[in-house]
């Protein structure tokens, strides 16, 4: 009998591949303590398409793309004094990330920390976005510290009252800009501008949240460079697991690097595949991310039926509706209606 040369797994494992077995291991353990810190580079592509931009890159930016406006600088945009002057800077763009407008839905590293909250101690994910799209997979709000602020809620900038969500929304939605019922005063989404002071939750979670003991903090798509979310990953004790999961090397894990520290540096949503496959969780994933896509598909073929029914002519636009199912890519606009009933889609 031939013998094969032995060979252990290790052998041929690469060093990303044993970083993530070992984070896998560790959630692999229903009582494991775990803290996300996580920032833009979640939300800036899913499944490798582009879908929020960051702020600065050259060319595709918000920032670039607010050149045209005139502003003393693309940055006045997030400043309060200039806010409180001119709002209307920021209201020519607030409809495009405002979730009630905006088309964005989470990725598979966002579904990846909901099934953590599933399958282990979720203790809290800290976001530096504020895109709301922690909450859209169904995590609860209790869950996320959203220490930049978000677009979750509406405040009056003058008498500091909360808005009303809906007529809020209709207000943007008419071009106009939002005010307050009770003083006239301008309304503001709850995102932290230059100028203004991070939430006091940020403050209270990270005291009480941090003085515990956590096995794994999983630091991702975040600069680090943002203070004082920066300094998270220094604040956990010495015996907690810390992985960075970044397209590149950052902040505390360049600058003072841990014994024991793991680096995942790639993409986040290809890392977070791999750490649910390794845990057996991968189903389970893909299903959370086929489930939301099923839904924008239904969405955009009931979009479809309404603006038919409404208007005879749009079946011109659509060319009929064989036009329609294919662009709706699941099959007969009639049933995914019916499938949009029953799924109760809020929206
Ligand atoms: P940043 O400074 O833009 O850093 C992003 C990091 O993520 C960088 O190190 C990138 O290399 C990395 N990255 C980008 N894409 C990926 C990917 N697919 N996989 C792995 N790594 C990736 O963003 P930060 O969050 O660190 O900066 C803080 C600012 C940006 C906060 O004030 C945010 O409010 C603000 N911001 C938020 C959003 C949002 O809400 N989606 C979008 C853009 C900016």
């Amino acid at each position: 009998m031939d013998l094969e040369p032995e060979s252990t797994c290790s052998d041929n494992m690469t060093e990303l591949e044993s970083a993530l077995k070992t984070v896998a291991k560790v959630l692999e353990n229903p009582d494991s303590k775990v803290v996300f810190f996580v920032g833009a580079g979640i939300s800036s592509t899913s499944d490798g398409e582009p879908l929020i931009p960051d702020f600065r890159s050259p060319g595709t930016g918000l920032y670039y793309n607010l050149a045209k406006l005139n502003l003393p600088s693309p940055e006045s945009v997030f400043d309060i004094d200039f806010f409180e002057d001119n709002p209307k800077p920021f209201y020519s763009l607030c409809k495009d990330l405002h979730p009630a407008h905006s088309k964005f839905a989470p990725t598979r590293f966002h579904y990846f920390m909901k099934m953590v909250n599933e399958k282990n101690d979720l203790v809290r994910v800290f976001t530096q976005n504020i895109d709301c799209l922690e909450r859209e997979t169904g995590l609860a709000a209790d869950k996320i510290v959203e220490a930049h602020g978000s677009f979750a809620e509406e405040f009056c900038i003058k008498c500091k009252k909360r808005a009303d969500k809906e007529k809020f929304v209709e207000q943007m939605l008419r071009d106009e800009i939002p005010k307050c019922e009770y003083c006239k005063g301008t309304v503001k989404p709850s995102i932290v501008f230059f100028g203004e002071q991070l939430p006091e939750r940020f403050y209270e979670r990270l005291d009480v949240d941090l003085d515990q003991l956590i096995d794994v903090c999983i630091v991702a798509g975040t600069s680090l460079k943002v203070h004082p979310f920066a300094s998270l990953p220094s604040e956990v004790d010495n015996k907690c697991l810390r992985v960075l999961i970044n397209n590149e090397k950052v902040g505390d894990f360049q600058e003072n690097p841990r014994d024991g520290d793991l680096l995942a540096i790639g993409d986040c949503d290809e890392i977070a595949d791999t750490i649910a496959g390794f845990c057996g969780w991968k189903q389970e994933l893909d299903a959370y991310v086929d489930l939301h896509k099923t839904k924008q598909h239904a969405k955009t073929a009931v979009e479809m039926v309404e603006d038919m029914k409404k208007n005879k002519n749009l079946e011109d636009k659509y060319k009929g509706k064989e036009e329609a199912k294919k662009d709706s890519d699941v099959g007969k606009v009639e049933d995914v209606a019916e499938l949009l009933l029953k799924l109760k889609l809020e929206k």
